[in-house]
C-alpha cells in the first residue's frame, strides 16, 4: 500500500482534546517535533474560545522546546511522562497545571503495555525512512518507539530530512515479553544486536508521513568549570585506583555516565588517564564528549539510547559512518537502561545529585523536598543494579548559601543501600563497606564544603551518637529551614536543639 503524506497541521487535526500521544526520542535526541508544535497552536486556539484542550504526553526521556516548551506554555498539557528538562513546564508542574508522572526510565515502555497509563491515541514517530510495507527507521533514539508503535491506535511519521538515511543501521530494535513470558535479554557485551535496524509495523496503522527538515534540539551544554573539571578528576582518580588494586578488572568494566559538564568532565578525565585501557559504554545518554574519546580510540564501542550531540556533531556521525557503525548501537530504553543488563554486564554508574545525606541518601530530583527539578531519569535504573554506583555534585549551591551535603535529604531518589561512592570537588567518600556512622565521619571528611564541616559535625552532636543511623529528628531539616527563613544554610543556629 502506498503512504499517505500530509502536512503537520493536518495530523494534529485528529488529535482531540484528553488523547494520549506517546512520542519517539529521549532527550530532545529523536523527538517528534512538528506534530506537537501544531497542537500547541490548536489548544491556544480552543482556550481564546474558552474550550477545553490539553493532551497526555508519554515519551522516552524529556523532549525539547517543540514538545515540553511550546504545549507548556500553551496549557496544552494535561499529564506528562517520565522525564523533563524544560524550564516552562518545571514551572507549570511546580504550580500544579501538570500532573507528572516521575518514573524510572527503563520501565515506561512495560507501564505502557502493561495499561498503568491508559490507551495510546497516537504515536507520533520521527524517522528517517519509512517504506510502504511499514518498516519504520529511527532517528537519533530508541526511545519507547517500539512499544507505542505496537498498541498505539494511530501512527503519524515525522520523515525528518535532517537526519540522513546513512543513519538507518545504527539502531537495534527489541521488545521484551511481559510476564509470564519474559526471557533474559541476551545482550552478553554492551556490543551485541539482538534485534532489527527498524521498527516492523501494520502500514494501515499510519495515518500519515509528515515531511520535515527540522534539526534537532539537544542543548549546548555551558563550557565546563574548574569544579566539574575537579569532580571528573576525582572520579577518574578513584576508578584508576581501584583498577590497580584489582577491584575493578584491568580489562575495565562498561561506563553509564548521566548529561551535563560534570559528566563530560569525568570521560575526558578519564580520556586522558592513559593507565586505563580503552573502555566501553552502556549507557542512556551519548554526549560530543563520547564521540571524541571514539575518535581518539579511547572508547571501544558505544551502547545507549540516545545521540544527544550537537548539530554538527550528529552530521559528521551520519557523514561518517563506515567509522561509526561497529562502534555504535542505540537500543531502546527498556534494554538501555534494563537493570538486568547493568547487573549482569557490571556497569559502573554515575550520576549528579541534587543533595546528598550523611549517610550516603541522594536527592536527585526535588529542590528542598516540593519543588521538581528535572525527574528521576535513568539514575535509578543504574544505580541499584551498578557494580559500583558513583553520585557527585559540587559541594555547595548558589554561592555557598546551600550544602550539597545535608543531614537528612529532603527527597530520597537513591538510599543508601544503592550508593557506594559520594563524590564532590573537595574529595570522594568511599560509602563501600561502611556502617552508618562510618559513612558519616567519610562524607563530612572527604565531601563536605569548608564551610559546612563544623556544621554538619555539630549536627552528629546533637544526635544520640549510637543508634545505627544516628538523626535528631527535630533538627535533621534545620538547615533548609533557614535556607527558607534566611536565604542562608549557613545561618543555622543549633543552640535552639540542645
Ligand atoms: O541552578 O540552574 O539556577 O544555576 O540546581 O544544578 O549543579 O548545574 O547540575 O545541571 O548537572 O543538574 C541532579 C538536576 C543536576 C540533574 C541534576 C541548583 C543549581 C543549579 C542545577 P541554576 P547543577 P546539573 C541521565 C541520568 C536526575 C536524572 C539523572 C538531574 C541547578 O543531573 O536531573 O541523573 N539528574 N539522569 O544551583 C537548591 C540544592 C541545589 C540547587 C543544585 N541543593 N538546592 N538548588 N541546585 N543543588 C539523564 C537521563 O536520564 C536522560
Amino acid at each position: 500500500m502506498s503512504l499517505r503524506y500530509i502536512s503537520a497541521a493536518e495530523a494534529a487535526s485528529h488529535i482531540k482534546h484528553g488523547d494520549t500521544l506517546g512520542l519517539s526520542g529521549f532527550t530532545p535526541a529523536g523527538t517528534a517535533k512538528a506534530v506537537t508544535a501544531e497542537v500547541a497552536h490548536i489548544a491556544q486556539a480552543a482556550h481564546a474560545q474558552g474550550k477545553p484542550f490539553q493532551v497526555n504526553i508519554l515519551t522516552g526521556a524529556s523532549t525539547g522546546e517543540s514538545c515540553d516548551g511550546v504545549l507548556s506554555r500553551a496549557k496544552a498539557l494535561r499529564y506528562r511522562a517520565p522525564y523533563t528538562t524544560n524550564a516552562d513546564f518545571r514551572k507549570a508542574v511546580n504550580n500544579g497545571e501538570i500532573a507528572y508522572n516521575d518514573i524510572h526510565l527503563s520501565q515506561m515502555a512495560q507501564e505502557i503495555r502493561y495499561g498503568f497509563m491508559g490507551k495510546i491515541d497516537f504515536a507520533i514517530i520521527e524517522a528517517c525512512e519509512v517504506t510502504p510495507e511499514g518498516k519504520i527507521y529511527l532517528t537519533a533514539a530508541g526511545g519507547i518507539s517500539p512499544t507505542l508503535c505496537r498498541v498505539a491506535d494511530q501512527i503519524i511519521i515525522e520523515l525528518n530530512a535532517f537526519h540522513s538515511k546513512n543513519g538507518m543501521g545504527l539502531h537495534d530494535v527489541y521488545e521484551t515479553l511481559d510476564p509470564p513470558y519474559r526471557r533474559e535479554i541476551p545482550i552478553y557485551k554492551p556490543s551485541d544486536r539482538i534485534g532489527k535496524p527498524y521498527i516492523q509495523v501494520d502500514p494501515n496503522k499510519i495515518l500519515g508521513v509528515v515531511e520535515t527538515n527540522w534539526p534537532d534540539e539537544a542543548r549546548e551544554f555551558a563550557a565546563s568549570d574548574p569544579t566539574a573539571e575537579k569532580i571528573g578528576q576525582n572520579i577518574a582518580d578513584f576508578l584508576t585506583a581501584d583498577m590497580r588494586r584489582g577491584i575493578i578488572p584491568s580489562t575495565f568494566l562498561p561506563l553509564q555516565s548521566g548529561v551535563g559538564n560534570v559528566a563530560n568532565a569525568v570521560l575526558g578525565a578519564l580520556g586522558r588517564e592513559s593507565s586505563i585501557p580503552p573502555f566501553e559504554m552502556y549507557t542512556e545518554v551519548i554526549q560530543n564528549s563520547v564521540i571524541d574519546l571514539i575518535k581518539e580510540g579511547r572508547v571501544k564501542f558505544g551502547s545507549t539510547c540516545s545521540l544527544t550531540v550537537t548539530n554538527d556533531c550528529l552530521t559528521e556521525i551520519y557523514q561518517n559512518m563506515d567509522f561509526f557503525a561497529d562502534k555504535l548501537v542505540l537500543r531502546p530504553s527498556e534494554i538501555s537502561n534494563n537493570p538486568e543488563m547493568v547487573r549482569r554486564l557490571g556497569v559502573i554508574s554515575m550520576n549528579t545529585a541534587i543533595e546528598m545525606d550523611l549517610y550516603g541518601n541522594v536527592n536527585s530530583t526535588h529542590i528542598s523536598g516540593t519543588k521538581m527539578m528535572n525527574g528521576i531519569g535513568g539514575s535509578g535504573d543504574f544505580t541499584r543494579g551498578a557494580y559500583i554506583s558513583i553520585f557527585s555534585c559540587p559541594s555547595e549551591a548558589k554561592q555557598g548559601k546551600i550544602s550539597a551535603i545535608v543531614p537528612m535529604v529532603t527527597h530520597a531518589d537513591h538510599s543508601e543501600h544503592s550508593v557506594n561512592i559520594v563524590v564532590t570537588e573537595q574529595g570522594i567518600a568511599d560509602l563501600r563497606g561502611k556502617d552508618p556512622k562510618q559513612r558519616a565521619q567519610a562524607i563530612i571528611e572527604n565531601c563536605a564544603h569548608p564551610d559546612y564541616k563544623n556544621i554538619l559535625w555539630d549536627y552528629l552532636k546533637l544526635t544520640d551518637g549510637k543508634s545505627q543511623t544516628p538523626h535528631n529528628l527535630k533538627a535533621a531539616f534545620a538547615m533548609h529551614n533557614e535556607l527558607a527563613q534566611s536565604g542562608d544554610m549557613r545561618n543555622v543556629d543549633w543552640s535552639v536543639y540542645r
